[in-house]
């Protein structure tokens, strides 16, 4: 039986990457087969071009060249990891995918429609996530937790933007689901870390149920608690 693919989507400091880790150890609690990813990056190719983008050398080139190579990027990481493991039956939870084209590149970027669509169609074919988490925050929020984070580091180079640049970056994610409701779900990430787990578990079971999954390991669902 092939598995369920979920995305993680939203702006910087949001908590995407928190709790893609804190999902998977809750579905392999369960005794499911876990695949968790990341783009850019998620394969060796991609982990390559992933270092060129954030650190800025791309940026030059303008965000049609930027497009191009997150697509590259994504490419690689589809056919290399996340369809094997779909393929394999295993649930593949993604820190970010398509959706994060169509926003930074597609709508900040003001990269042509047209092309977006192209690269995607190119990248991910007809791959379309089972469910798509985006986690929101006030923008404010999200760039602190990101500063305390980073320390005395340098910000990438999306992490540099300013803050309108930030805010509109909300607004897109939150048009995207709302234009795809059956795909997309919306969770305020402002609380704390085990709050927000608790609404992102809730709507994995309501759309996708994982209780009720094949379990292919030694562990049944009766032995692990259903908290
Ligand atoms: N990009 C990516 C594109 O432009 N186009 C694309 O197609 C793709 C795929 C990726 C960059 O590339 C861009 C978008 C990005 O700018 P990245 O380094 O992978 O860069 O960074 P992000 O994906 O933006 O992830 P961040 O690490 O910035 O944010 P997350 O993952 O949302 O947040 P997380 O979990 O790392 O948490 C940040 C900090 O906040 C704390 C965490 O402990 C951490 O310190 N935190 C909380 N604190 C309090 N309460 C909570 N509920 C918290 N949750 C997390």
């Amino acid at each position: 039986m092939r598995g369920k693919f979920i995305t993680f989507e939203g702006g910087e400091g949001t908590g995407k990457s928190t709790q893609a880790a804190m999902l998977a150890l809750r579905l392999e609690a369960l005794g499911l087969a876990v695949c968790l990813t990341r783009e850019p990056g998620g394969s060796p190719g991609a982990e390559i071009i992933r270092h060129v983008l954030l650190s800025g050398a791309a940026k030059p080139f303008g965000p049609d060249v930027e497009a191009m190579l997150f697509a590259a990027a994504r490419d690689d990481h589809v056919q290399c990891t996340i369809l094997p493991a779909l393929n394999a039956g295993k649930w593949v939870i993604c820190d970010r995918f398509a959706d994060s084209t169509r926003v930074y590149q597609g709508i900040l970027g003001r990269v042509d429609r047209r092309l977006i669509k192209g690269l995607e169609r190119v990248s991910i074919g007809d791959l379309v996530p089972d469910l798509t988490l985006v986690l929101d925050v006030p923008v404010e929020l999200g760039l602190e937790r990101v500063k305390l984070r980073r320390g005395e580091a340098k910000p990438d180079r999306f992490e540099a933007e300013n803050v309108e640049f930030h805010q509109k970056l909300r607004d897109a994610y939150l048009a995207i689901a709302a234009a795809e409701p059956e795909r997309c779900v919306v969770i305020d990430a402002s609380g704390p870390k085990e709050a927000v787990a608790r609404k992102i578990w809730n709507a994995v079971g309501a759309r996708l149920d994982p209780m009720t999954f094949p379990v292919h390991g030694e562990r049944r669902r009766s032995e692990v608690g259903a908290s």
